[in-house]
């Protein structure tokens, strides 16, 4: 057992508040989990070291119950609940919570009454109608369980950007702490930031390949090692929840890093191209290197590859083949973090969120922000804590003192209002237009009904066209490996926000990446602005613009493209410009 780290302890409570759920516990002692769980992720320091200074019950909300199963799990990597729970189910069951439509108390009838363990159980009671028969379930709900199946299974074991890229980046850093190892990068799918990876690959440059292969194979986390020689190793990580994730680790020499770079980047495709390219030149070009003959001719850097090819340097998130061979000169200077002077969504305490205004802002101020707005839920998004008319008018007036308060940042005031069913926006337009920034977004009523009036296109539209809306926020409303996009209709949507020159949001977050880099490429052809929002619920998650980033540089958007890479008062102007559009 290796050392534990706070994410497993938040794992282990949060699988133990799982799985009490499903056994039916009271509400209570569900929460005392839950809880806990949600108190360790904002414990800045390590666990191990507050146990071993047997500081765990200084922690605020920790009891001696709480302490005593988090030591036992530092000390020996099991908790005698969670043990006793997992005897008690199936090991399959809590990925069933994974399940769109399926919360505890459906996997736990469906376990009891049917003896569901797992999900391919559920499709057998699915298919014989067993399962419509429950008491409260029915057509309709088993049909979105057998959707939210589908869909799972068809995101194929795909792991998001953002769960992959903390394992990566871990695993890059102990590789490089091994001696020996002089140059370690991240290859595949993940340079390319797709927002989902099959696997992760990773290279190095070593003396002794043998060594950090065996060592690459033993790290914490390992569960499993798949192959493991002198120059490739391969293992599976244990995500929680019964997930896996596959790294590979391939090692190899500095006169090949490059090409060896460029090979394990891919695409597929790209190579494809690449190698085409070199064939009509009479080269050769693989891992190794590029050679005329049995001379090789470029291989150290991936520069030198392009070059001899022909090209300027791509970079990766546009190595996919769409064109990007083609673009030459036209090559775009892709947009960068580091062009990011403010976001523009995210929540505080006055609705869903976890910290205070000026907490976020001091927060933004420390990364060089700008500005932010303040998005909070309006009055109809309910269980999110949406503010009614009343409370949104105070929230007004603590944005407004909270931006007194601080030097060095401004702060917006904004709403995150819903965009209604039939179409109007959930505040009224006298109260918008005392906010400096609006995002509208869909909340509710994504799958689209023959009841409804309004398709989701025609809502989005009728937001676009309210003078007040500044951006459309996560637009197709898509949560990545859980919920599809709404069918919008996107050409229709782009050219209404294009002619009101209002903003389409990169929602950061990872698991949403919303609008998706197909979208965003269109919606720029359009003619139309962008904005990259984290939708922070604390301000630890605005390290998640980077996953905007990565997204917009793959639809090959600029810093010019970027509403919230303008300057503050470049943003109030094009802001005016949407009001009078
Ligand atoms: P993934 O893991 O499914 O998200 O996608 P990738 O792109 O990371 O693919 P992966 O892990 O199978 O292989 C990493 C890279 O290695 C891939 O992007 C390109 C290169 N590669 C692997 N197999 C082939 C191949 O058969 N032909 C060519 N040209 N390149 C390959
Ligand atoms: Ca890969
Ligand atoms: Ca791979
Ligand atoms: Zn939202």
């Amino acid at each position: 057992m290796g050392v534990m780290s706070n994410a497993d302890v938040i794992r282990a409570f949060q699988r133990i508040a799982d799985l009490l759920e499903i056994d039916g516990a009271d509400r209570f002692r569900v929460n005392s989990y839950k809880k806990a769980a949600r108190t360790i992720k904002e414990v800045p320091d390590a666990l191990t070291k507050l146990n071993e200074a047997g500081k765990l019950t200084d922690l605020p909300g920790i009891g001696k119950g709480t302490a005593d199963r988090i030591r036992q799990f530092l000390e020996t990597g099991r908790i005698d609940v969670l043990d006793e729970l997992q005897a008690k189910f199936p090991p399959g069951l809590p990925q069933l919570l994974e399940i769109q439509g399926m919360g505890p108390k459906k996997v736990s009838q469906a376990y009891r009454d049917l003896e569901v363990g797992s999900i391919s159980d559920l499709k057998k009671v699915i298919a014989s109608g067993e399962l419509a028969k429950l008491p409260g379930l029915g057509v309709t709900s088993v049909k979105k369980i057998a959707e939210g199946i589908a869909f799972m299974e068809k995101s194929g074991g795909r792991t998001a950007m953002g769960r992959a890229l903390p394992v990566a980046t871990l695993f890059s850093e102990m590789i490089a702490s091994l001696p020996g190892v002089t140059r370690v990068e991240i290859a595949g799918s993940l340079r390319r930031g797709k927002e989902t990876v099959g696997d992760v690959d990773i290279l190095c440059e070593a003396a002794d390949g043998g060594a950090v292969v065996n060592a690459f194979a033993t790290f914490v986390g390992v569960t499993r090692v798949l192959a493991r020689g002198e120059t490739k190793g391969s293992v599976t990580v244990d995500l929680g929840d019964g997930r896996e994730l596959q790294v590979d680790l391939r090692v190899v020499e500095k006169e090949s890093f490059g090409a060896a770079l460029q090979y394990f980047s891919g695409s597929k495709e790209h190579n494809v191209l690449l190698r085409e390219r070199a064939i009509e030149k009479k080269w050769r070009l693989n891992e190794y290197g590029l050679h005329d003959g049995d001379t090789k001719i470029a291989g150290d850097s991936e520069e030198s590859i392009y070059a001899k090819l022909g090209l300027r340097w791509i970079p990766p998130e546009l190595r996919e083949d769409r064109g990007e061979l083609e673009l030459g000169d036209d090559l775009p200077e892709l947009v960068e973090l580091s062009d990011i002077r403010g976001d523009l969504h995210m929540h505080t305490t006055a609705s869903d969120g976890k910290c205070s205004i000026l907490e976020m802002a001091n927060a933004a101020k420390r990364l060089g922000y700008e500005y932010i707005a303040i998005c909070d839920h309006s009055k109809s998004s309910v269980i999110a804590n949406g503010l009614s008319i009343a409370r949104m008018v105070q929230q007004i007036d603590d944005i407004r003192a909270a931006n007194d308060e601080i030097d060095g940042i401004e702060i917006l005031v904004g709403t995150e209002c819903d965009i209604l069913a039939n179409g109007e926006m959930d505040y009224p337009n006298d109260l918008l237009s005392q906010c400096d920034w609006v995002v509208g977004s869909i909340h509710s009523g994504m799958g689209e009904s023959k009841s409804q009036k309004l398709s989701g296109t025609e809502r989005t539209i009728a937001a676009i066209e309210n003078k007040y809306v500044c951006a459309i926020g996560h637009p197709t409303g898509r949560l990545i490996n859980r919920r599809p996009a709404m069918e919008l209709d996107m050409s229709q949507v782009v050219e209404v926000a294009a002619r009101t020159k209002t903003l389409l949001e990169v929602n950061a977050s990872w698991q949403r990446l919303d609008l998706k880099d197909l979208h965003i490429m269109q919606a720029l052809g359009a003619g139309v602005m962008i904005t990259i929002n984290t939708d922070a619920h604390h301000f630890d998650q605005f390290a998640q613009m980077s996953f905007g980033v990565t997204t917009s540089r793959r639809a090959r958007a600029t810093r010019n493209d970027v509403a919230n890479c303008l300057s503050l008062g470049a943003l109030r102007e094009r802001i005016s410009a949407i009001r009078n559009a």
